[in-house]
Formats: C-alpha cells, sequence, structure tokens
C-alpha cells in the first residue's frame, strides 16, 4: 500500500479578478517527487489544534521550502532587515508538527525552510542572513537565482560526512546540488547530527540521531530528480521508512 506523505505549503496573497486571497501554495515538484518515489502525497493547510489528528493518517511527512521563520522562535530579539515574510501561523504548525513527527517516530524529511523548521523546532536557531559572492568565504551564492543559474541547475557542491543516512544514500563523499536561501541552520538542535557542508561551511544537511528515519536538506532535490535522477533517492527513502513504520504499526 502506498504510504500517505503529507506536505506543507506556502501561504501566498494572490490577487484575483475578484479582490485578493490567502492561498496555499505547493510547487508542482513536491508532489510529484513523492508521488514518482512511490507516496500518496497531500497537502497540509496549517491547523495547529489538528496536528495529533493528523498523524492517526499520516504514514510520513514533508517539511517544505518558503520564506523566513520568526527569529524569536530562536530567541533572537532582533530581525534582520533581510529577513522576510514571516508567518506566525505557519511557523505555530510546522513547528508542532516537527516536534510530533519526532515524538511519534513518524519519517520525517525537511526540505530548504523544512531543514531551518526542524532545526528550531527542536531548540537549534539560524543564521539570518547568509554573505554571497565577495563577502562569502568560499565565494559562493546561496541564492543561485541571483546569478542566473535554473533551478534544475547546481549552484554548489556538498561534503557529505560521517557514516550517515544521507551519505548512503548518495554513495559519495561530494556531490552537487542547487541552492536557493539565504538562512540556513547556525545552534544545532539537539538530536540532530550534521550530515553535509557547503564549501563555505554552512550546514546543508542533518539527519536524526536516533532510529527513526529523520532526513532534512537545505536544497531542492524536488526541482533537481528530473535531470538528476539520484536527487529522487530522499524522497524514495521517506517513502520506504513510511511503508516500513506503517507496516510495523498494523502487524501489532
Ligand atoms: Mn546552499
Amino acid at each position: 500500500m502506498r504510504p500517505i506523505v503529507g506536505i506543507t505549503p506556502s501561504p501566498s496573497q494572490d490577487t484575483q479578478s475578484h479582490g485578493v486571497f490567502t492561498r496555499y501554495c505547493l510547487n508542482e515538484a513536491y508532489a510529484a517527487a513523492v508521488h514518482a518515489a512511490g507516496g500518496v502525497p497531500i497537502v497540509l493547510p496549517p491547523q495547529s489544534d489538528a496536528v495529533d489528528r493528523l498523524f492517526d493518517v499520516l504514514d510520513g511527512l514533508l517539511l517544505s521550502g518558503g520564506a523566513d521563520i520568526d527569529p524569536r522562535r530562536y530567541g533572537d530579539a532582533e530581525r534582520h532587515p533581510e529577513t522576510y515574510e514571516v508567518d506566525p501561523v505557519r511557523d505555530e504548525f510546522e513547528i508542532a508538527l516537527a516536534r510530533g513527527a519526532v515524538k511519534r517516530e513518524v519519517p520525517l524529511l525537511g526540505i530548504c525552510r523544512g531543514i531551518q523548521s526542524i532545526n528550531v523546532a527542536l531548540g537549534g536557531s539560524l543564521i539570518q542572513h547568509l554573505p554571497a559572492g565577495d563577502d562569502n568565504a568560499a565565494g559562493l551564492h546561496h541564492r543561485q537565482h541571483e546569478i542566473g543559474l535554473a533551478a534544475d541547475h547546481p549552484g554548489h557542491t556538498v561534503r557529505l560526512t560521517g557514516d550517515s543516512r544521507l551519505r548512503n544514500l548518495f554513495l559519495g563523499d561530494e556531490i552537487p546540488v542547487n541552492s536557493f536561501h539565504h538562512q540556513a541552520i547556525d545552534r544545532l538542535a539537539p538530536g540532530l547530527v550534521a550530515a553535509a557542508y557547503a564549501p563555505d561551511n554552512t550546514i546543508e544537511a542533518v539527519v536524526g540521531d536516533g532510529d527513526s528515519f529523520l532526513l532534512a536538506v537545505q536544497w531542492h532535490p524536488e526541482l533537481m530528480f528530473r535531470r538528476h535522477p539520484e536527487q529522487l533517492r530522499p524522497f524514495a527513502a521517506l517513502v520506504e521508512a513510511a511503508l516500513l513504520r506503517t507496516a510495523l504499526a498494523s502487524a501489532v
């Protein structure tokens, strides 16, 4: 049976002919990647009071990319001028989901903002704005669109560290990834282990230190997998873990 994978969307203020509305938006690529990996993607509008009930039906969870988390969530009183589109409703929901998934050992994948949401939910902090270009220690542009690179084009490499789940997935020490972020993990949360670093030493992936599946990446594998099939592996690993957990639960 194909496992159900919940994906969080991004709220967006969209102008229609009859007014301005908040819409819950999700790039098609997230759903396509989960589907291609064998899962059944469903979109989860924010509803912090229903997190317990959602976990009755979710076999796996994907926290997607998007705008920035309120810095007060990780103890920064000052908001950097580049920190943008903070949404307390989304923050609350995704933090509750991340904590709920860890507590219930529900397989969890985070992408871009998702790695940041998981780190903040578990007690870590973020760098509010990364230096770019000449100001960056390795001359990197973590917002690769600012230097004209397409979404499925690698923007920099990452170094896979240790004996992590991520390294086992990619079977190598270094892989090319895309990059569309201006924030990153600063202080790593308890329970997380850094699994990949960019050449400027930005943390680009984490895994959980427990037995349940927790993987989060700072890049966007969903935008790469069609041209770089190995980037489907994080989704395949999530779906496999979701399937296994649900099969074990129903066997009890
Ligand atoms: Mn990057």
